[in-house]
């Protein structure tokens, strides 16, 4: 609570700065709010970072939504397009083989109840057979399901083995934590620094001065104040787990859904293939705030990836070399908040790069909607 206070003091400051500068419409050259820095190196150096949803937390140009991929549409039924490779698979495996195969079989069905119901009915057939056995068809209506379900079986198993297929080296390994009732998410690879994501609320759900969900941000209820980035066309290690309950880390349009349980760690692995906004959800039943979790995802290229780990005061790993950062669970001494130590050491020590530029990582608290960008509106 202490820290959503101290979010709200800071979201009431910067609505006051916020008066004597602009809307968000305002053009490039309005000031940054604190904790929030370029990773461009050219614009390093210029403390004018223009306060706009249509940048992300450190600055850099959010990705913006492509129309009808990486978020629900209203009215569409179906499955979101894919952007991995076995989210394609799956979608041509549904589209294509399962949902023509059920309709086949379903109207087959109806169409044999249908004559037999007109067929046999008592005034067209009043003394009805008293066959009770025909070995033939007895045999066809036990092996024609056994072959369809071997049929489909093929298929679905290679699909289920390549959705549990460990990363390769040289993945990206993100972590996702779930907490009641938002994500904090560790790159444990990259120098280990945190990012929260809370859900961002609408405008009259919000006091004053507090940021809230812009169009730009993304749609109700899926648009976060953090999005996490990964990097297109790299492999991504994806480990879940828990500080609370059970959740569920999804994005539909990667083909995930993973649970994270607490005191364990689950993980499977995807390559993103197209750059994007991609939004998900917790698809656990965690509790009263269940459905205010999203995930929001900008998948970037790689460049563009580091340039963001390196904004976050993380550092990109030298191919071949495992990480040797230990990151404590969730709750364990020497967790998130008593990371920051460390991380600064580490940032003394380390390879320094684009120091003007180096953000404090972030962490802020369960409840507060920093204020950034529409602040004061
Ligand atoms: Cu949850």
């Amino acid at each position: 609570m202490r820290k959503g206070f101290k979010g709200f003091a800071l979201a009431a400051g910067f609505a006051l700065a916020g008066l004597s500068a602009a809307s968000q419409a305002a053009p490039q050259g309005a000031a940054a709010p604190a904790g929030v820095s370029n990773i461009a190196p050219t614009n390093a150096t210029a403390p004018a970072a223009p306060a706009s949803p249509l940048l992300a937390q450190d600055g850099a140009p959010a990705t913006t939504i492509q129309p009808g991929i990486g978020h629900p549409v209203d009215g569409r039924i179906g499955i979101q397009p894919q952007v991995t490779t076995n989210g394609q698979f799956a979608h041509w495996f549904h589209d294509s083989i399962l949902v023509p195969l059920i309709v086949a079989i379903c109207v087959f069905v109806l169409l044999l109840l249908l004559w037999v119901v007109f067929r046999f009915r008592k005034s067209a057939n009043p003394v009805p057979s008293k066959t009770s056995h025909n070995t033939a068809i007895e045999i066809v209506w036990t092996l024609a399901p056994v072959i369809i379900l071997v049929l489909i079986a093929v298929p679905s198993i290679g699909l289920l083995q390549a959705q549990f297929k460990p990363a390769p080296a040289g993945a990206v390994t993100l972590k996702a934590i779930g907490n009641q009732w938002y994500w904090s998410y560790q790159y444990p690879d990259n120098g280990g620094f945190e990012v929260t994501a809370n859900m961002l609320k609408e405008k009259d759900q919000v006091a004053k001065g507090e940021r809230f969900r812009t169009d730009a941000d993304g749609p109700r209820l899926l648009a976060a104040d953090n999005r996490i980035v990964l990097p297109v066309g790299v492999p991504i290690r994806l480990i879940t787990t828990s500080q609370d309950v059970i959740h569920s880390w999804a994005v539909p349009a990667f083909w995930i859904k993973l649970d994270a349980v607490p005191g364990r760690l689950n993980e499977t692995s995807f390559t993103i293939k197209q750059p994007g906004l991609y939004f998900g959800q917790c698809s656990e039943l965690c509790g009263a705030r269940h459905a205010f979790m999203p995930i929001a995802v900008e998948a970037v290229p790689q460049a563009q990836f580091a340039a963001w780990v390196r904004a976050k005061g993380g550092t990109m790993p030298r191919p071949g070399t495992p990480s040797d950062k230990v990151i404590p669970q969730p709750g364990a001494e020497g967790s998130a908040a008593k990371q920051a130590e460390g991380n600064a050491a580490d940032a003394a020590t380390g390879p320094v790069e684009n120091v003007t530029t180096t953000a404090p990582t972030s962490s802020q608290g369960a409840t507060g909607n920093p204020a950034t960008g529409n602040a004061g509106q």
